[in-house]
């Protein structure tokens, strides 16, 4: 479960967070399989409730499943599967956020009554009613009779029962001991697997045994041969936040699958905001600090779609501007794990839900719209950090440099710069003055073309130009607080 997938020079999946399907499809033909991403995450496929509150539907709906019926905010099954094929035939794989642990909240406000029906499906999630006729699923499938109420916060510090048994924020506690309830799931995450997606980032496997994951994920088949090859199994990354100090850890997760690696935007985080030192990322990988296991065990991310709506973020968002650009592009260059890019719309309010069309369109989601750059446009309500031109060049720059390792370290203080062997060169500066010197690139002779704040456009760079000599040595200039990055794909006058 710890490949991605992906074909080998696309190392990098983007989350496309509440997008519809059709725009997915879109944006892997015009756009995605151009710039290095190999995968798309999307939301939660399945059917899902609906709230209407402040005019509007806020995201989260998406992870209250009322059925595993294909039919969401972000299209229908049918549109599903065409995203799925088209994706598929560009070279971009869909990995589906896979919503197992729970289904919906028991509801307790007129908003959110618990129950009435979605999508071609009814339920009602009333305390003790617990009712899911789509799937079926009835009150006996759930985990009221080994615990009857909410995790507890400190529950999270010594007791890892009740983090699995009990209710995630009052939602419905599936019991996946059950063998029945264990078939469900499997099944829903087959037929997934038979329409071509690539694997899963499965929500919430904190609160769910290993030994329960396991016995759904053995029974899946594999990955279609016909797109991925023989004998592929589908990509598995476990949401599990494990930031240290706490009852469940990452690594009884680690034979089923990657994990989602917190530690590592926290890491970058602190740097960046020089609470630690950029050079100290040198040594971000395997035994940095807590939670940082192997390589094939992470996938690594700077902020994602809950983190980046903490009150005080503990890591760098979009909203960060100049700091989130270095943060990706650091991640980017650098070589641990398999990484991951956050794709958001703009909003204040914790709750606020993706553009939409308004009332009079039940709060359709709105596709995004380009600016001539090919940036989104703001207007349209969509940041898309993927379009950025640091990130879509820095995740080019991942790809060029697949396989090769990070040589020729240099670290001051608050810098850092590598090689990745005879491909790309890197350096960031978090220090306010200029970063002047000389490094070994390992690059081969020429004139490069920086791809952090540059681009090369033809034979022309709209960037600084870096001239790499004979022994592969160059003079480089790193304004303050800002990185350069160059590559092979960046080379002047190359055909
Ligand atoms: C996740 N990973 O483990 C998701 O990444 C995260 O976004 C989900 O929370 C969570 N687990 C459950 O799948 C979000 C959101 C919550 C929201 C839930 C369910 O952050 O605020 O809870 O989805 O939609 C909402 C209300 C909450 C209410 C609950 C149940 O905000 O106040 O609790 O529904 O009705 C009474
Ligand atoms: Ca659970």
């Amino acid at each position: 479960f710890k490949s991605s997938n992906t074909l080998f020079d696309r190392q990098t999946m983007v989350h496309l967070f509440e997008w519809k399907w059709e725009d997915v499809a879109k944006e892997c033909e015009n756009f995605l399989q151009f710039n290095g991403y190999g995968a798309v995450q999307v939301s939660p496929p399945n059917e899902h409730i609906m709230i209407y509150t402040n005019n509007d539907v806020p995201w989260w709906v998406r992870y209250q499943p009322v059925s595993y019926r294909l039919n969401s905010r972000s299209g229908t099954e049918a549109q599903f599967q065409n995203m799925v094929d088209r994706c598929n035939n560009v070279g971009v794989r869909i990995i589906v956020d896979g919503v197992l642990n729970h289904m919906v909240g028991v509801g307790q406000t007129s908003d959110d009554p618990g129950k009435g029906s979605s999508g071609t499906a009814s339920f009602d999630g009333r305390d003790g009613v617990e009712s899911f006729p789509a799937v079926p699923y009835s009150s006996s499938d759930f985990h009221d009779s080994l615990c009857h109420g909410d995790i507890q916060d400190s529950d999270y510090q010594n007791n890892a029962n009740n983090v699995r048994n009990c209710r995630l924020s009052g939602l419905l506690d599936l019991n996946h001991r059950s063998s029945y309830v264990r078939s469900m799931t499997t099944a829903y995450l087959a037929s997934l697997i038979n329409m071509g997606v690539a694997g899963f980032r499965l929500d919430a496997s904190k609160h769910m045994y290993p030994e329960d994951l396991q016995a759904i994920l053995e029974k899946l088949p594999n990955a279609k041969a016909n797109i991925f090859g023989a004998n592929q199994r589908p990509f598995v990354v476990h949401e599990v936040i494990d930031r240290g100090g706490e009852a469940i850890k990452v690594t009884e997760y680690i034979t089923i699958g990657r994990y989602t690696n917190f530690n590592f935007g926290a890491a970058v985080a602190s740097a960046i905001w020089k609470q630690s030192d950029v050079a100290g990322l040198s040594k971000l990988g395997p035994g940095f600090g807590y939670g940082n296991l192997d390589d094939r065990d992470v996938l690594n991310f700077i902020d994602n779609h809950d983190n980046q709506r903490d009150d005080n973020p503990y890591v760098l968002t979009y909203k960060n501007g100049d700091q989130y650009r270095m943060g990706n592009a650091f991640m980017l260059a650098w070589t641990y794990g398999y990484t991951r890019v956050m794709s958001s719309f703009y909003f204040n309010l914790h709750d606020q839900g993706p553009p939409n069309e308004g009332s009079a369109n039940k709060y359709a989601t709105k596709s995004p719209t380009l600016n001539p750059d090919n940036t989104c446009d703001a207007g349209s309500g969509w940041v898309c950090e993927h379009r950025w031109p640091t990130i879509r060049q820095m995740v080019q720059f991942r790809a060029a440099c697949q396989g090769r390792a990070a040589t020729e370290i240099v670290t001051e203080s608050n810098r850092l710069a590598f090689a990745r062997e005879s491909i790309g060169f890197f350096a960031m500066n978090n220090a306010d003055s200029e970063w002047n010197r000389q490094f070994d690139t390992t690059l081969p002779s020429g004139s490069y073309c920086d791809q952090y704040d540059g681009q090369l456009q033809g034979s022309s760079c709209t960037g600084a130009t870096i001239a790499v000599d004979g022994n592969g040595k160059a003079s480089v200039r790193v304004p303050p607080r800002a990185c350069i990055a160059f590559s092979l794909v960046s080379r002047i006058g190359d055909p």
